[in-house]
């Protein structure tokens, strides 16, 4: 054992003090082999209790006893990049344009604008990735390995994106829009899109599809897609474009990058797990499925003997709504009812609480199923596999110990 503590060199001290961006006050008393742990936060703005399943592009998702908050806070909303986001994009700069063969004109409006001559709306709108949950699929799928915590649930606030689509006027040919934003490809190729994808018209026409700038009361973070971007619920989170600069009125299902081939869609019927599906055979998700996740207690909660469990957490469910919510203490044997809210409006994310008493000391599992408003089960492990790894909504599970 050393007897005196051994301190940093003064060139990592140096490096340190850079990377954080401010002088370590006491840094020549740091002992040698500690990193400021202010450096274990890579991604600026973020929680550092995210996983970050990639760097280049971003992707981080949120541990599910993180998103405990009724609403997400902003830190700590999951992000998935496909590219590289704008630089820095300025808001004072920033425009919109709306143009493509069903549009009866081509506009284009700055974000001073959008805010100026449209009503500004804020809903609460979950926001869920395609592929959450795509690392249970066994045979696996290529792809992001996201567990259960690409979704949270934010307070948006922007303009109806059908108010700006009838100021600019739709055709009645109108089939689809699409999205362009301001990110850029990771080949360094500026001349390629990143993703390019969209909604049916009729999604686009909903009263809770916005064009928004504020999350939460706060301008979008960059990684979320500052200044502006789409918000469509109950929709694979792809939809939702960030960095939105360009608008496509289409008169044909939109064929951006990511919109065609197998890019977000899974077999219009069942197949088998490892079976090829050709392309004509796939069909696009325009719904996500009725799921929930237990954000309290944390998984691996030791609790003492006959004390009760307080558990809570979130559950959604497309356009349909959450109807039920249950819970189960004996791998899903029996199901007990939970508390369950109101949505604070269509596609918001409803909470559900319970209070569990256990028979005696051991090892548990809590269960959660959700039930949407047209019946619609969550299954109590891995739904229909498919090639691309999309839509698994199974039970969420946490483990918990009684002493
Ligand atoms: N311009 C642009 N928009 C995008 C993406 C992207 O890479 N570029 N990713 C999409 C995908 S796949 C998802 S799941 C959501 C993620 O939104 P978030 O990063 O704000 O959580 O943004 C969507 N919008
Ligand atoms: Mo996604």
């Amino acid at each position: 054992m050393p007897t005196r503590r051994r301190f940093i060199s003064q060139a990592t001290l140096t490096a340190f003090s850079f990377a954080l961006g401010s002088r370590i006050v006491y840094g020549n008393k740091l002992p040698e082999g500690i990193v400021p742990i202010g450096l274990n936060d890579p991604i600026k703005g973020k929680h550092p209790g995210l996983t970050i399943l990639n760097d280049r592009p971003v992707n981080a998702e949120t541990p599910a006893h993180l998103l405990d908050d009724p609403l997400t806070p902003n830190d700590r909303f999951f992000v998935r990049n496909n590219g590289i986001p704008p630089e820095n994009p300025e808001a004072g700069n920033w425009s919109l344009t709306i143009e493509g063969e069903s549009a009866r004109q081509s506009k284009t409006f700055t974000l001073a604008e959008l805010k100026a001559n449209f009503r500004h709306h804020t809903y609460q709108i979950t926001l869920e990735c395609g592929g959450n949950g795509r690392s249970e699929f066994n045979p696996p799928a290529k792809g992001n390995q996201w567990s259960t915590g690409a979704v949270g649930c934010a307070a948006w606030t922007g303009v109806r994106l059908k108010d700006v689509l009838q100021s600019v006027g739709v055709k009645s040919d109108a089939v689809y829009i699409g999205y362009y934003g301001a990110d850029t490809h990771l080949s360094g190729n500026l001349s390629k899109t990143v993703i390019s994808r969209g909604v049916p018209i009729k999604k686009a026409m909903q009263e809770e599809s916005l064009i928004a700038w504020e999350m939460n009361g706060e301008p979008l973070p960059l990684l979320n897609g500052f200044p502006l971007r789409l918000i469509f619920g109950g929709y694979p989170a792809s939809a939702s474009g960030k960095w939105l600069n360009r608008i496509v009125i289409r008169n044909q299902v939109h064929d951006g990058p990511k919109m065609t081939g197998q890019a977000y869609r899974v077999p219009c019927k069942p197949v088998a797990p490892g079976a090829k599906v050709a392309d004509d055979e796939m069909c696009i998700i325009e719904k996500m499925p009725v799921k929930s996740l237990i954000t309290f207690p944390k998984t691996g909660a030791t609790i003492k003997s006959g004390q009760q469990l307080p558990i809570r957490g979130h559950a959604w469910a497309a356009d349909a709504g959450v109807s039920k919510m249950e819970y189960s203490i004996d791998f899903g044997s029996t199901w007990q009812t939970s508390r369950l809210e109101n949505a604070a409006n269509r596609f918001a994310w409803q909470h559900f609480s319970a209070n569990i008493d256990f028979p005696e000391n051991g090892y548990y599992e809590i269960w959660a199923r959700a039930t949407d408003g047209e019946g619609n089960s969550q299954p109590m492990i891995l739904p229909g596999w498919n090639p691309k790894g999309y839509l698994n909504n199974a039970c969420h599970r946490i483990a918990v110990r009684v002493v």
